[in-house]
């Protein structure tokens, strides 16, 4: 990465997991320091990949095909790397994303069961060498985070799954995070919203002194 290149934070997790209740702390944390963060989310981003994300999470009576469900979210992925994330990068900011491609290969690969092999094809494809510089991934028990988000809203099409299908997501999430522990921040997400960001404080202050070197 260049000097001048912003950084590429991005926040995983299963249901419920909190993420957008710590994206803002996130971005207040940086702001704080002086940093240009723009943040955003994935599927999404752009007016596109918002129009994309509405056909993926609209429940539906018609079954959604997995390569299908795939497509879609590289589509949406595409464009907003290539009208929003990559810019921002270029300019300096550090772009701040709910969501990105761990989230593919959790949610159509462990989820779905789609080969990994073939996501990560789309994944070069779309994306060349940009991979998230660091991920924080809220980690919790599924029916925690499954209880937290119905108590919260109606379900959209993935939170009709069954149970089994976020156990798979986020065993998937932790053996990416296995092995990539120098890029994966994983945070216990089961414990108070202070203690959540008590653990997120510590790992974005190893991030900004690594930036200032
Ligand atoms: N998807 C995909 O399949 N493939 C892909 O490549 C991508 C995405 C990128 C939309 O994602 C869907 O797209 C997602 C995967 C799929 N599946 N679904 N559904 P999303 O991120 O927009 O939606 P989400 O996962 O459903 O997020 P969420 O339900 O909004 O969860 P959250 O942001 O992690 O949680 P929250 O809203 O911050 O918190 C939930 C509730 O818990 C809320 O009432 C909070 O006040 C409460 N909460 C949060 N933290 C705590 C603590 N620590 N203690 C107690 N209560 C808490």
């Amino acid at each position: 990465m260049t000097a001048d290149r912003g950084r590429f934070l991005t926040v995983e997790g299963t249901e419920g997991a909190g993420k957008s209740s710590n994206i803002d702390f996130i971005r207040r944390s940086l702001e704080g320091r002086g940093i240009e963060v723009v943040l955003t989310r994935e599927p999404g981003g752009t007016p596109l990949a918002e129009e994309i994300r509405n056909l993926l999470l609209s429940p539906r009576d018609e079954r959604v095909c997995d390569d299908a469900e795939l497509l879609l979210v590289f589509a949406a992925r595409a464009q907003h790397l290539a009208q929003l994330i990559k810019p921002a990068l270029a300019r300096g900011a550090w772009v701040l994303c709910d969501r990105f491609t761990d989230a593919t290969f959790a949610y159509q690969g462990g989820g779905r069961g789609i080969d990994p092999a073939r996501i990560a094809v789309l994944e070069e494809l779309v994306q060349g060498t940009l991979r998230p510089d660091c991920t924080f991934l809220l980690d919790l028990p599924v029916e925690l985070g499954l209880a937290r988000a119905r108590a919260r809203s109606a379900p959209d099409r993935f939170e009709q799954e069954k149970q089994a299908f976020f156990e798979r997501i986020r065993r998937c999430y932790l053996e990416r995070a296995a092995a990539e522990p120098d890029r994966f921040a994983v945070i216990d997400a089961a414990v108070t919203l202070d203690e959540v960001q008590r653990q997120i404080a510590g790992r974005l202050e190893r991030l900004l002194e690594s930036a200032d070197e």
